[in-house]
């Protein structure tokens, strides 16, 4: 290093070395930590139970029970947390603000659950969302599958009524199923048919296997999405939903397996990273009231490449969450 040249971040004091024991205040990117080091809080975000001036929780469901192929996404939310510190040492690209100035987010942990008693995951779930939201503060859950978005919404729908769904996948989810099943391609049919979202004001994305019955969702296909572009999705999915209270869920299978091969259920052709952060990034501006990144399944990941593709859509939610209009 030349004379005159400033101090490298990395070497800043080292009593405020990982913000996750260490952080005084819950804003701001750490951009002075090693990528490779530090506890895995999801973009470095301070490790708290204390909801006391939080505007976003982000926090974990470890569960795999629910899967219909490949287990493994119990190992999810961790394989992102690490993941996350690849995009955590700036701002998001291209946004103008940094959502992690606008808004106190922390690392909340995980959703524990009892494994060997499948039938009381649904209430755990909800009773862990619900001490979240009861606080006034929103949720960015890492799954995990994607059944654990059925109590999330439940929880939400207490909280806003009948949730407008933003879901991203390759699969619908919405194969009828009873009600008592736990099983991660049926929720969002139970999840209709209960009213804890509005079909008619809901958007799939990216779908691509069959479903004769669609319900009244609206659905742009990953055929759709390719022969439109991404601006044109965002614009169609703001049509659709206006100022309504929505939630948005991703599920990672909504990638293209080149792109996310460490999910359970893969099925080819679908979108690339760069065509699901583009519609994210278009999305700016709606009433985004809570989110997760579900079924990223990092034993079948090769270089990562899932987990950093799920961080990466993660840290572009928060940036949605912090242009929210009305907040
Ligand atoms: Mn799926």
């Amino acid at each position: 290093m030349s004379a005159g040249n400033q101090v490298p971040p990395i070497m800043t004091d080292k009593k405020d070395w990982d913000n996750a024991f260490t952080a005084k205040d819950l804003k701001g990117t750490v951009e002075h930590s090693p990528m490779f080091g530090g506890a895995l809080s999801f973009m470095r975000r301070k490790y708290t139970r204390d909801l006391a001036g939080v505007d976003v929780a982000v926090t974990g469901v470890p569960l795999d029970t629910a899967t219909s192929n490949r287990p493994g996404a119990r190992f999810g939310p961790r394989a992102i947390r690490a993941a996350s510190t690849n995009v955590s040492w700036t701002r998001p690209w291209p946004w103008s603000f940094d959502p992690l100035e606008r808004l106190a987010v922390i690392d909340y942990g995980d959703c524990e659950f009892d494994y060997g008693s499948p039938a009381s995951i649904t209430a755990t779930v909800r009773a862990h969302i619900d001490g979240i939201l009861s606080a006034d503060v929103g949720t960015l859950v890492l799954g995990g599958d994607h059944y654990a978005t059925y109590p999330i919404l439940q929880s939400y729908a207490a909280r806003h009524g009948p949730l407008c769904l933003v879901h991203f996948d390759a699969h619908s989810d919405t194969w009828s199923d009873d009600a008592d099943r736990i099983d991660h391609g049926t929720m969002l049919y139970h999840a209709a048919k209960q009213g804890v979202i509005d079909d008619s004001r809901s958007v799939q994305i990216g779908l691509r296997t069959t479903n004769d019955d669609p319900l009244g969702f609206n659905i742009l296909d990953t055929r759709w999405v390719h022969e439109n572009g991404p601006a044109a999705v965002a614009d169609e999915v703001k049509q659709v939903i206006g100022d309504q209270a929505v939630y948005l869920t991703f599920d990672i299978d909504c990638l293209d397996p080149s792109c996310a091969p460490g999910t359970g259920t893969p099925v080819c052709g679908g979108l690339s990273t760069y065509q699901a952060l583009e519609i994210i990034r278009g999305l700016a501006g709606i009433n985004l009231v809570g989110m997760d990144l579900m079924e990223v399944a990092p034993t079948y990941d090769v270089g990562e490449i899932t987990a950093l593709a799920g961080a990466a859509l993660a840290a572009e939610f928060l940036c949605v969450y912090a242009a929210n209009p009305l907040r």
